[in-house]
């Protein structure tokens, strides 16, 4: 059985990932619309995997005896300065959600919750994936500067990153 604390600190990561997939969907359309069609299906892919951490969350709040929350998101930016920028911003929450996981994990330890705990080391292990594969691209990007020949082979390149990304079971 959760603690109403617990409870409520899943709630608020259910939250987040919701939002994550919203933050990558808006991405993914940008990307799109300017024509860039590995960025967008990588950050399509992105956007579904963000939805899978929010879905294995729901399942694990509900089984254990409490109620997962379905709530109103905050809604993300929808253009970009550029394609660097948006890899920016990406790396940039990828940060901040890695923090919030940490956080999540010293709470599960305060209320003795090695159940959670245990579930939240998942989640930590796929942070330290997503970050990794955020500087990786920046560094690419980094590399291309404003070379258009460049960006056409990232674009192409960088749907061999999505293999990472393939639908994971929530109920796994
Ligand atoms: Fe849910 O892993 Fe990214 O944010």
């Amino acid at each position: 059985m959760l603690s109403k604390t617990i409870e409520a600190s899943l709630n608020s990561q259910v939250r987040i990932e919701a939002e994550s997939s919203q933050i990558y969907l808006a991405m993914a359309c940008w990307a799109e619309v300017k024509g860039l069609e590995g960025v967008a299906n990588f950050m399509y892919a992105q956007s579904d995997e963000e939805r899978e951490h929010m879905l294995k969350l729901i399942k694990f709040i509900n089984e254990r005896g409490g109620h997962a929350k379905v709530s109103e998101l905050k809604a993300p930016n929808v253009t970009f300065g550029s394609f660097k920028e948006m890899f920016e911003k990406l790396l940039e929450h990828e940060i901040f959600v890695s923090q919030s996981i940490n956080e999540l994990v010293h709470i599960s330890l305060e209320e003795r919750d090695y159940a959670t705990h245990n579930f939240l080391q998942w989640y930590v292990a796929e942070q330290i994936e997503e970050e990794a594969v955020a500087r990786n691209i920046l560094d690419k990007i980094n590399m291309i500067g404003d070379d258009k020949g460049g960006l056409y082979l990232f674009d192409r390149d960088i749907q061999n990153l999505t293999v990472t990304t393939t639908a994971i079971d929530p109920n796994a």
